[in-house]
């Protein structure tokens, strides 16, 4: 609200040209406000790889403000920058390449960044910096000229509008006990007018205009029964904006945990046209302009400046600030059931049999907080889980995994050793007035653990080791839910921002770091529990940027309607671009009972998702994948047959988001970024840059309309094999039997066979690549394989990461990382060619050891797919296939 008072226009700050200095790390100024005459500190780097930071602190602040820790995973290495010019009120900074230019304004303060000539993007040119230095509280401050005002009468009342040193929601009476803190920025990216990001919100793809309306809100919230198509912040954020053009991807990373609004405007300017460009006489051209206003309570202007210039440039600078998606354990790729709740031990195998009864694949079960003695995490229900060993033995056999709930608020009960224990060393948040804060939740009276200090999360990570966490075994793995944090009965049901943190640090500034650090400790946890050599999993509801490092999110308590199932697509798309690859929608809707289609729908939409888990309320009817008839239990179990045969992919997929940030599910501009037809579009995605998939999400869906984009490629039915006519806006008739899926001419995707129980069942099936031509009747792709559980991919580097290539009618295989060593006694069975020109003559195989044999093969003329079968070639080894 005070922000919002300060319109556009000129800004009030202005550059003390005399301060600027220069060294190795970054360039250093003063800014000054012309009313207030306060001082602020500007530090300008360069980071390696086409990053730039800006940040802005008081140039002496009454006490520290707070900056973001644990976020960055390392301190960003830097460039030094030169100063190409200091006068006539400008000061003008270059790049060692000289690739980009940074000019800053003096008065009234700007920057402006350019890259080779070209401005992308510029900041404060709306003069909306706004920062409110820390000042004594009222009452404490001797009555001198400055701040009479702030005493009267009249200025009180305008005190507590603007909730400057309290404020209250409903009942709830915030005290800022450091008084208004709030910073602010505009930025305006120039030539943009697509903008994308800012997880998490139930919206479009694209972000939406909010100059007549609601900002986008970046605040963590537990919204039971959330709408859709809200800014309201839900469960996570990310502060990380993407805007793209047809040259370029550019991006901002405003690194601020305290509760964060963004407005969005986008609008045509005039711009001169480039030095004798073809258009003589016009001298102006119109282009797009979107401004991006951030506005935090707390903090600092910690801003990060991603210049791309391709997506794929923008994910992997955001990696390398914060990290890249942890490699997930195979077995969390496979389809997870999950239930508010099931109920007992007999229940849990009477639903792990039911899989085995109808044949469909599934790897993980898990218990909701109903499986805890009285919502005490770490225990056990002892009727209902007598012996949590013995049932973890059972799925152990059957190879498979369970998932448990463990939440961050613990119940107020002193004979309960996790309470007492942090209740004793201090370890919970506590409230304004220094007491242990407590909330209401599942348990009843709760307190919070304090995620925010390390030794809190040493120990608590601590608590997962085996001997600990009884009735635990190496097949358990967790799930952190509420970790907004949601507390019953708080403002907005969450936590007050005036509670207390380590270090003194009120709540409001850490706020959307809270789940982000219960994820972390628990992961750590996970991983010290098997003596540093296990990767974990944990799946978690709050997130902030980096929680990638960590493990998994998923969306939340969504519906089940079909508009829900609709608005997961974009909400997946957008945590992806995020740096969150791993992630995923209740499949079936959370709340309520979805009628049978929708469910198949569902289904066949999450089989072709990173995080694929069906869930469901504790009120709604039960739904295992059989409930409804034969006929929708076949097509389920299709789905999920589908998602297992294709894990080499999805996990090949996974490896590159680890090693090189490319989001495994992709908005289809990110795979064709000059095409302007696919910037909008996002009822269909791409899985890596093979697969194009269209989930259905309209009931009775006769057709759908299908954008297979690029003039210059091929589409190839993903199951019939058969090259689609003219590609570009399609109408796609549909059955209930399956959704549109499309391989992309080009590609190799790595398939299994066949299904199997689990993945642990399908170590040994072997291979077959869908190898689908282009126009040059060229495809390449890759594997990456490894033992699916350990840390020795890294540690040991054993893993195989293969090459497929197909030129000259050759196709071979061939490795792509040498370091890398795996022994696999599976081989890669069948090779089908899509779009193969025709019926061959004969084909043979050799391996580098120069052993021919020849190949069995069937050639369909009508789809002109070539099928090479038997071939019982080495994954690990070089080979040949050659056709004549
Ligand atoms: O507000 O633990 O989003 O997945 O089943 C309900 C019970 C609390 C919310 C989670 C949901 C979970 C449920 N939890």
């Amino acid at each position: 609200r005070r922000q919002k008072l300060l319109n556009p226009g000129k800004s009030l700050y202005r550059v003390l040209l005399d301060s600027v200095t220069l060294n190795d790390e970054n360039v250093q100024f003063q800014i000054i406000h012309e009313e207030n005459k306060v001082l602020l500190q500007v530090e300008i780097c360069e980071i390696e790889g086409n990053i730039f930071r800006l940040k802005i602190d008081e140039a002496s602040p009454l006490r520290a403000r707070y900056k973001v820790p644990d976020v960055l995973i390392k301190e960003p290495t830097t460039q030094r920058l030169f100063i190409s010019q200091k006068e006539a009120g400008i000061l003008a900074l270059s790049s060692v390449n000289e690739d980009y230019k940074l000019q800053v304004t003096a008065n009234p303060f700007q920057i402006e960044l350019q890259s080779k000539g070209e401005t992308v993007l510029s900041m404060n040119s709306n003069g909306l910096l706004y920062f409110e230095h820390l000042q004594p509280h009222p009452t404490d401050r001797k009555p001198t000229e400055e701040n009479k005002e702030a005493t009267s009468d009249s200025s009180k009342e305008k005190l507590e509008d603007l909730g400057l040193w309290q404020e209250k929601f409903g009942s709830f009476l915030d005290i800022k006990a450091h008084g208004p803190s709030s910073v602010g920025m505009d930025f305006s990216l120039h030539g943009f007018d697509h903008v994308y990001g800012i997880p998490q919100h139930t919206e479009a793809l694209l972000l939406k205009n909010t100059s007549d309306g609601d900002a986008y809100r970046l605040y963590n919230l537990d919204i039971f029964g959330h709408k859709i198509h809200d800014k309201i912040g839900i469960y996570g954020s990310v502060p990380l904006l993407l805007a793209h053009k047809t040259n370029r991807t550019s991006g901002i990373f405003w690194l601020n945990s305290s509760e964060t609004l963004v407005d969005i405007s986008t609008r045509a300017v005039a711009e001169d046209m480039p030095f004798g460009s073809a258009a003589e006489t016009a001298k102006q051209r119109v282009v797009p302009l979107t401004d991006v206003r951030w506005m935090s309570e707390s903090g600092i202007i910690d801003v990060f400046l991603l210049m791309g210039p391709t997506a794929f440039d923008i994910f992997k600078q955001f990696a390398q600030l914060t990290g890249t998606q942890a490699l997930p354990p195979l077995f969390s790729l496979g389809y997870h059931q999950c239930r508010w709740n099931y109920e007992d031990e007999q229940d849990v195998k009477a639903v792990d049999a039911g899989f085995d009864e109808h044949d469909i694949p599934y790897d993980v079960i898990w218990l909701d907080i109903e499986h805890t003695d009285g919502k005490r995490y770490f225990t056990w229900d002892k009727k209902k889980f007598q012996n949590p060993r013995k049932m973890q033995e059972h799925l152990r056999k059957k190879k498979r995994k369970l998932v448990v709930i463990v939440d961050p608020h613990v119940k107020v009960d002193p004979t309960y050793s996790l309470y007492s224990q942090a209740k004793d060393k201090g370890y919970f948040v506590k409230d304004r007035n220094g007491q242990d804060f407590e909330g209401i939740c599942w348990p009843g009276s709760s307190c919070y653990l304090d995620f925010t200090n390390p030794e809190v999360r040493k120990w608590y990570a601590d608590q997962f080791a085996f001997k600990t966490y009884k009735g635990s075994t190496n097949i358990l793995f967790v799930w952190n839910d509420m970790n907004e944090p949601s507390v019953f009965k708080g403002a907005e049901l969450t936590m007050q921002k005036d509670a207390v943190h380590y270090n003194n640090w009120e709540h409001r500034e850490v706020h959307n770091l809270y789940g982000f650090y219960q994820q972390m400790a628990t992961a750590e946890g996970l991983i010290r529990r098997s003596a540093g050599k296990e990767r974990p999993f944990v799946l978690t509801r709050s997130f902030f940027a980096g929680s990638q490092k960590y493990g998994a999110v998923w969306t939340g308590d969504n519906t089940a309607e079909w508009g829900y199932l609709k608005i997961s697509i974009p909400m997946l798309l957008t945590i992806s671009m995020a740096g969150i690859s791993f992630c995923g929608a209740d499949v079936g809707g959370f709340i309520g009972d979805p009628e049978p289609e929708l469910l198949v729908r569902w289904y066949q939409a999450g089989a072709y998702q990173p995080f694929f888990r069906g869930h469901s309320n504790m009120e709604s009817k039960r739904r295992e994948p059989w409930l409804f008839g034969e006929k929708k239990t076949q097509i389920i179990r299709e789905a999920i047959r589908e998602r297992y045969v294709l894990l080499p992919y999805l996990y090949t997929l996974f490896y590159r988001a680890h090693t090189a940030a490319e989001p495994v599910m992709r908005p289809l501009w990110i795979e064709f970024p000059g095409k302007i037809e696919t910037f909008g579009v996002e009822n269909e995605y791409m899985l890596g840059n093979a697969l194009l998939v269209h989930p259905v999400t309209e009931q009775e869906a006769k057709a759908v309309s299908v954008l297979l984009p690029g003039s210059e490629e091929i589409w190839y039915d993903f199951r019939k094999f058969k090259r689609v006519e003219d590609p570009g806006a399609l109408k796609i008739p549909v059955t209930l039997e399956n959704i549109p899926v499309f391989q992309r001419g080009g590609t190799v995707i790595p398939l299994k066979t066949t299904a199997g129980k689990s993945t642990e069942w399908m170590i040994d099936i072997s291979y077959e690549l869908h190898v689908a031509l282009d126009t040059e009747a060229c495809a390449i792709g890759e594997l990456y394989l490894d033992d699916g559980h350990s840390f020795q991919y890294l540690h040991k580097k054993q893993f195989l990461y293969r090459k497929f290539t197909f030129h000259k009618n050759i196709l071979s295989s061939s490795c792509t990382d040498e370091s890398g060593q795996y022994h696999t006694t599976c081989v890669v069975e069948r090779v089908i060619i899509l779009g193969f020109g025709q019926q061959p003559t004969f084909a043979t195989a050799c391996s580098k050891d120069g052993k021919e044999k020849e190949v069995v093969f069937t050639y369909d003329t009508k789809t002109s797919a070539l099928t090479l079968e038997n071939l019982a070639l080495s994954v690990d080894a070089d080979w040949e296939i050659c056709i004549n």
